[in-house]
């Protein structure tokens, strides 16, 4: 974890060097809040894709001077770092690339347009169906010139391909680390493991995959010694909702410190993000192009109708993880995640699995209260089992 935790340390010191220094080159830096923006396309142009902060409270009463206050944290928090001027990695951006997933973020990207260019890529809500995927497919067309324009680069078939593989490889890794998480007892805590999923978003690609990897190298030894952070018997959660951006450790931090075993978030930062690869069928531009169209069609997002797919993806996690219990987490104010665990809720229960609803914002107001309801649910499980 040394390599991980030195990262966090200099998230904002020599990370955004090597930023300065890669456009100093020449080259640019794109900046992005959703894993929806097409990471490969913005490298086979030659650019860098980060993540931008949207995780902290700090931020969120700059944003409340402007914005409504009844908005999603992790709007206010990335407006108001924008505002303020606190995120290096907006400062580093020559472009941001929102999208029009939730209303309250895609009414803000206007705004946020006012103080750094902001490219919109509009997604459809249907992605399922044919016609979604076609439309989205002219999107990505129009993302691929939008990228050539910004960088000067032409995207070409290899180049293409090259920047899918090294995507490719960065999931894979996560994926990796993902399943031995799975195991009993879990070979690393759930905070260490969304540290490193809210990494992969600001760390150079090839050196973090190559860490991820050397990462489960160790994690496969302890496995096979049967060595575990947490007891064999610690209840296992699966933590499921809204993503949590770097700094957002609050409930894995809250529900660890009281003896529970997070094995796996279903979120953005975590599942949603590396369980499917883009897998071309072919050698073309447009046969890449229509495989990132498949593979983005699939992430299994709130804001999208309708979503069984996701229903699906957590009954399939809460079996392969073994786990006792879900967390559902939500933002203030994200209805779509919000209403969404209505349907998640009535799945757990065919399942016989409890599920316990935290939504909450970025302050720390609530922890306590927090506490003493994950303990409560802990003690639930305890008399379940
Ligand atoms: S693909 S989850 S990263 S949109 S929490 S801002 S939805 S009100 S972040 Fe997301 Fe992309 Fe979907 Fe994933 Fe709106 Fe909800 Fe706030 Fe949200």
């Amino acid at each position: 974890m040394d390599y991980f935790d030195f990262v966090v340390s200099e998230v904002h010191g020599l990370r955004i060097e090597e930023l300065a220094k890669l456009r100093s080159a020449g080259k640019k830096v794109v900046g992005a809040f959703c894993i929806y923006a097409p990471e490969e396309i913005a490298y086979a142009a030659d650019a860098t894709m980060v993540g931008l902060c949207a995780g902290a409270d700090f931020s969120v009463p700059n944003a409340e001077a402007v914005l409504p206050r009844n908005l999603c944290p992790l709007i206010k928090s990335f407006y108001g770092f924008k505002i303020n001027r606190t995120c290096p990695y907006f400062q580093s951006s020559d472009l941001v690339v929102g999208e029009t997933t939730c209303d309250g973020k895609k009414k803000v990207y206007e705004l946020l347009n006012e103080l750094v260019p902001t490219y919109v890529l509009e997604v459809p809500h249907k992605p399922d169906t044919a016609q979604g995927k076609a439309f989205w497919f002219k999107e990505l067309e129009a993302f691929k010139t939008e990228m050539e324009k910004l960088t000067g680069n032409e995207i070409t078939t290899k180049k293409l391909k090259e920047a899918i593989g090294l995507i490719n490889n960065k999931r894979r890794a996560l994926k990796r680390l993902s399943d031995l998480r799975a195991k009993s007892p879990s070979p690393i805590s759930g905070l260490d493991g969304l540290l490193i999923d809210q990494i992969s978003f600001m760390d150079d690609v090839k050196r973090f995959t190559a860490k991820v990897n050397e990462l489960c190298d160790e994690l496969d030894q302890r496995v096979r010694k049967g060595e575990g952070v947490a007891s064999k018997d610690a209840s296992r959660l699966m933590i499921s909702g809204c993503p949590m951006a770097v700094p957002n450790w609050k409930v894995h931090s809250i529900a660890e410190s009281v003896g529970a075993s997070i094995v796996v978030e279903e979120s953005c930062v975590g599942t949603r993000y590396f369980t499917d690869l883009v897998e071309p069928k072919g050698e073309s531009l447009n046969d890449l192009l229509w495989a990132i169209d498949e593979k983005y069609s699939k992430i299994p997002c709130a804001c999208f109708t309708p979503n069984q797919r996701r229903i699906e993806s957590i009954t399939q996690l809460s079996k392969q993880f073994n786990v006792d219990g879900v967390v559902y987490y939500t933002l203030q104010n994200c209805h779509d995640y919000n209403v969404e665990g209505v349907k998640v809720e009535r799945a757990l229960k065919a399942q016989d699995l409890p599920m316990l609803k935290i939504e909450t914002d970025y302050t720390m107001g609530d922890s306590e209260q927090i506490k003493t309801r994950i303990q409560a649910f802990l003690e639930i499980i305890e008399e379940k089992r």
